[in-house]
């Protein structure tokens, strides 16, 4: 059977990761994060899209797209998270589970970083725990994706 397709996508400025402020979010780049979740992706037998944007009309095309393509989104929307209603219609819209990641725990951050609009569409949420989030995210998809085909 062919392996089932997981999208991993990141908003605004997730490109600088590793590169600045190091104090929040650790020095770990974006391209280790893929190659983190690339060897997950390997132990747990799936296929993953990695890709990341600084723009928000192109993050809801890849989430329409995952209609056809993905069984399940992960998604780091950034800066998005607190402002974008056309990213929480977009993922409500495809109807796949949806995990949302934050690296920080937004919710010990400034008060505008406490409200998601994308969690309304999320199955959980994972924040604070470094980039470690993106592979628990995985493993959490994964079963997520195997218990569907159980049923
Ligand atoms: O903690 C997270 O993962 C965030 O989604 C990161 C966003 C922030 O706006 C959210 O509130 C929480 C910021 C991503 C920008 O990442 C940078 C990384 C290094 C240097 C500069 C920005």
């Amino acid at each position: 059977m062919e392996r089932p397709l997981i999208a991993i996508f990141n908003g605004p400025n997730l490109n600088m990761l590793g590169l600045r402020q190091p104090e929040v979010y650790g020095r770990t780049t974006l391209d280790d994060v893929e190659q983190l979740c690339a060897q997950a992706a390997e132990r747990l037998d799936v296929g993953i899209d990695f890709r990341q944007t600084n723009a928000e009309g192109e993050l809801v095309s890849w989430i329409h797209e995952c209609r056809e393509m993905a069984r399940g989104i992960i998604i780091n929307p950034a800066a998005f998270t607190h402002t974008s209603i056309a990213l929480l219609d977009a993922l409500l819209a495809v109807d796949l589970p949806v995990i949302e990641v934050h690296i920080s725990n937004i919710h010990r951050r400034e008060a505008f970083r406490h409200i998601s609009y994308v969690s309304k569409a999320a199955v959980g949420v994972i924040c604070g725990l470094g980039v470690q989030g993106y592979t628990l995210a995985l493993q959490a998809m994964t079963d997520i994706i195997m218990n569907e085909e159980t049923q």
